[in-house]
């Protein structure tokens, strides 16, 4: 029997995954999630995050990460229920264009991680810098401004590296810690990504970044695979030597290191290079070829398709990134997702099972009612200043906000996309959100398209069991398509199709031009929407 590990190191847990590809039996054997605030609350997390007075600020912590993952494998080790000398390869998905700061002395560390102590105070000596600047992160506007100047322009550096300059992309937070702390910066002798620093752990030694990841970081010549000198002198001093080599998906990084065989019996499994969270969930959702595109309903929603050519959204909003086929994969993240969701829901005092009954009593387009739900800083449309906007909805009213923040998501994937090109007809939906049918009601209304439900909800987590196998077959020299990877496991669940209903299609197809003229009045760009409101009102 061939075993596979994925792990998922999201912004609020870690989840694990061990998969059987055997033919025959395709099927998980093995799944587990580790909640960072309620199972490691010494930390003060929450929802994986370090509190912070500056609201623009987020950061979380490595030496936590580092801590589930060793709790993560001791809870394999004792309850996976399968031989652990089965395991052929292991790797992972992170949380995309976090930064992890690593002294000179690590490699060392690394190599000498002793199995009698736990890996967390092994760890925390390896650090530079304490703490991890994430995703969330929305303080580098100064920092984005002098990188785009300096590589002539907002255009030419969406060219070069995939993506104009984002406050939470690796490069901008690279830059302020190395203005804002020069010592700690000189000390500093790798900069990892979320992804690779924990592929380091298991491997006891320095990972290589994955291009689909190195492509968050503003860092990367996206057409060539590798670091861009000038981006790289954009943004620090003598950058390219703290940074990781650039590696396939498929990289075997090395064998699981010591710590782990000795600590917990593993075998000595291979390490295969970790990935972002989105380019393992275009594997784990099974999107390996064009014309299909996923949803994710993660902390973040976000929505993504493959592209075999490389194509950049003129308005500057969306990604390029490497997909780990070594296609591209275009994306746009909106990071008020879950957590948008559940202030909502908990402002009106309700559970999951209420939130979904509010569609059942509120009609679709909310009668032309309008929220733009930007409970925290948004990434796609950019807002910096977070609050949230009401065009026509009361406060007060529980159900119409409830579908007002649902229909707000769902507008600003499609109206933000259009750039792909991408004719949807099908849609599988992933992340925690997608096991609400309510939700994904609405998601299938909006674009016009058949949604479906997959039968591995945490499609990022399977993405990098899927792509340890893969690797794990290159190695061999028994490369296997991709199609055949994901074959049995990352496949649409027939019976949990969603259809479009058409009626719904035509009221957001209209609600869509008052949605976008609602964006453009908060973001200073168009007119007060008052008679669109009305317009839209008239024939509903
Ligand atoms: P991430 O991987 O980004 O940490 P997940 O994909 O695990 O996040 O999604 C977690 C989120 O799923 C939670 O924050 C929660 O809001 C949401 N969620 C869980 N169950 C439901 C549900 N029944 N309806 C809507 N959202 C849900
Ligand atoms: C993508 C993004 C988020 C994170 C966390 O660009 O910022 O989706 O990867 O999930």
């Amino acid at each position: 029997m061939a075993i596979y590990l994925g792990f998922d190191l999201s912004t609020q847990s870690l989840t694990a995954i061990a998969i059987d590809v055997e033919r025959s039996r395709r099927r998980v054997l093995f799944e587990r999630s580790l909640v960072f605030d309620d199972e490691l609350p010494h930390y003060g997390t929450r929802h994986g995050v370090l509190p912070q007075d500056d609201p623009l600020v987020a950061t979380s912590s490595p030496s936590m990460w580092a801590e589930a993952l060793d709790r993560m494998m001791a809870v394999i080790a004792r309850e996976g229920g399968f031989d652990l000398r089965s395991v052929r390869a292991i790797s992972g998905s992170a949380q995309q264009h976090g930064s992890v700061y690593i002294k000179g002395t690590a490699p060392a560390a690394f190599t000498t991680l002793d199995p009698a102590r736990p890996l967390v105070g092994q760890v925390s000596g390896m650090l530079s810098r304490p703490d991890a600047p994430i995703w969330m992160d929305a303080s580098t506007a100064a920092e984005c401004a002098a990188i785009t100047r300096a590589v002539g322009g907002a255009e030419a550096l969406a060219r070069l590296t995939g993506s104009r300059a984002f406050e939470r992309f690796t490069g901008s937070q690279i830059k302020k810690f190395a203005e804002r702390d020069p010592t700690g910066y000189a000390r500093t002798d790798r900069i990892h990504l979320v992804s690779s620093f924990a592929a380091s752990l298991l491997a006891g030694r320095h990972a290589p970044i994955e291009p689909g990841d190195g492509s968050g970081m503003n860092l990367m010549d996206i057409a060539h695979r590798r670091w861009a000198p000038a981006a790289l002198a954009a943004t620090a001093p003598d950058l390219l030597r703290r940074l990781p080599a650039l590696a396939f998906s498929w990289t075997v990084v090395g064998p699981l290191a010591r710590y782990w065989t000795e600590r917990y019996g593993f075998p000595a499994a291979r390490v295969v290079a970790w990935s972002g969270d989105n380019p393992c969930s275009l594997i784990g959702t099974g999107i390996v070829r064009e014309g299909r595109i996923a949803i994710s309903l993660g902390t973040s929603d976000t929505l993504f398709g493959l592209l075999h050519e490389p194509r950049v959204d003129p308005s500057g909003t969306g990604h390029l990134f490497g997909a780990p086929t070594g296609d591209y994969m275009s994306l746009v993240c909106c990071r008020n997702g879950s957590l948008a969701r559940e202030r909502v829901r908990d402002a009106h005092g309700m559970d999951w099972v209420g939130f979904s009954r509010c569609f059942e009593t509120t009609g679709p387009g909310n009668g032309g009612a309008i929220m733009l739900p930007w409970f925290e800083p948004e990434i796609t449309p950019t807002v910096l200043q977070a609050g949230v906007r009401r065009y026509g909805l009361d406060p007060a009213d529980g159900p119409a906000n409830v579908r007002a923040v649902v229909e707000a998501q769902m507008l600003a994937l499609i109206l933000h996309s259009r750039w792909m090109g991408v004719d949807v007809d099908t849609i599988h939906a992933t992340g925690g959100a997608a096991r609400n049918r309510a939700i994904l009601q609405v998601m299938a209304d909006v674009h016009d398209a058949d949604v479906y439900q997959l039968e591995v909800g945490n499609s990022a987590c399977l993405g990098a069991a899927l792509r340890a196998y893969h690797a794990d077959r290159v190695a061999d020299g028994l490369p296997t398509d991709w199609d055949d990877v994901v074959a049995g496991f990352a496949e649409p669940v027939a019976a949990t199709r969603i259809r479009p209903v058409p009626a719904h299609v035509a009221v957001y197809a209209r609600l869509a031009r008052v949605y976008e003229a609602c964006e453009a009045h908060a973001l200073g760009r168009g007119g007060d929407p008052v008679e669109v409101i009305a317009a839209f009102r008239a024939r509903a």
